[in-house]
């Protein structure tokens, strides 16, 4: 059965990738499932229908057949224990690989998360000149924690894994910003992340939609 997921229909981050339903695509597209987008207005998404499928009315949702699932990393954690070639199959190696998809979503994307939003929603408040740097610092702890655990491997633990996948999709959203470049290892493994064949079709499936939304009058 093909999965049908959620996206916005016209993303906030016009195109950039950075909202969550890329890494779902991402995941998709390593594995070769061939899926289905619902696009999403943020009117629609705080609707009955698409809260009976995401308590907090976001994207993305899963859907496959009577199976619905929301936040992004228990989807991309389905897909990957479904279909082959996202986790390893020793027992400990998946485990730690696991270990990485958490690390990622709840480790590094929440102080990322922080600041982003810092700079969409409070750069015009008094003390926000003050409070970024506290929120750099944040990001910076994690990034050198994470920088000095890859070190000058390709991924973190052997092959690429769902781990790699979750966690070049969150460091994604701290590209440009500086605090990445700080990092080289990490631009560089982020980079190896963008350049697998399918976060290329992920990406462009994305902007497909951006695109089409902005030609919408
Ligand atoms: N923990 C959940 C998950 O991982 O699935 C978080 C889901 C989430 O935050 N979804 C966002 C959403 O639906 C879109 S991705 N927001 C609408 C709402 O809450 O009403 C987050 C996002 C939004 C915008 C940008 N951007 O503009 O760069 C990047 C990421």
């Amino acid at each position: 059965m093909t999965p049908t997921i959620t996206a916005f229909a016209r993303s906030p981050d016009r195109g950039r990738g950075l909202a969550r339903d890329t890494r779902v695509r991402w995941a998709l597209e390593e594995v070769g499932q061939p899926y289905n987008v619902r696009l999403l207005s943020f009117e629609a998404m705080k609707q009955p229908a698409h809260l009976a499928l995401h308590p907090f009315g976001q994207i993305p949702t899963y859907e496959e057949g009577d199976l619905a699932l929301f936040e992004s990393g228990a989807i991309v954690f389905h897909i990957a224990q479904a279909h082959a070639g996202l986790l390893p199959d020793d027992v400990n190696a998946r485990a730690r690989a696991i270990t990485w998809m958490f690390a990622a979503v709840n480790t590094i994307e929440p102080p990322i998360v922080e600041r982003s939003m810092a700079r969409i929603l409070e750069s015009n408040e008094p003390w926000y000149e003050q409070r970024l740097p506290l929120l750099d610092e944040r990001v910076r702890k994690r990034l050198g924690e994470l920088s000095g655990r890859l070190g000058d491997a390709a991924w973190l633990d052997g092959e690429f894994s769902a781990g790699d996948l979750l966690m070049v999709s969150v460091l994604l959203r701290s590209k440009g910003s500086g605090l990445l470049e700080e990092y080289p290892n990490l631009s560089a493994y982020v980079a190896r992340g963008e350049a697998r064949p399918a976060y290329q079709r992920a990406f462009d499936a994305q902007l497909a939609v951006f695109k089409a939304a902005s030609t919408d009058p």
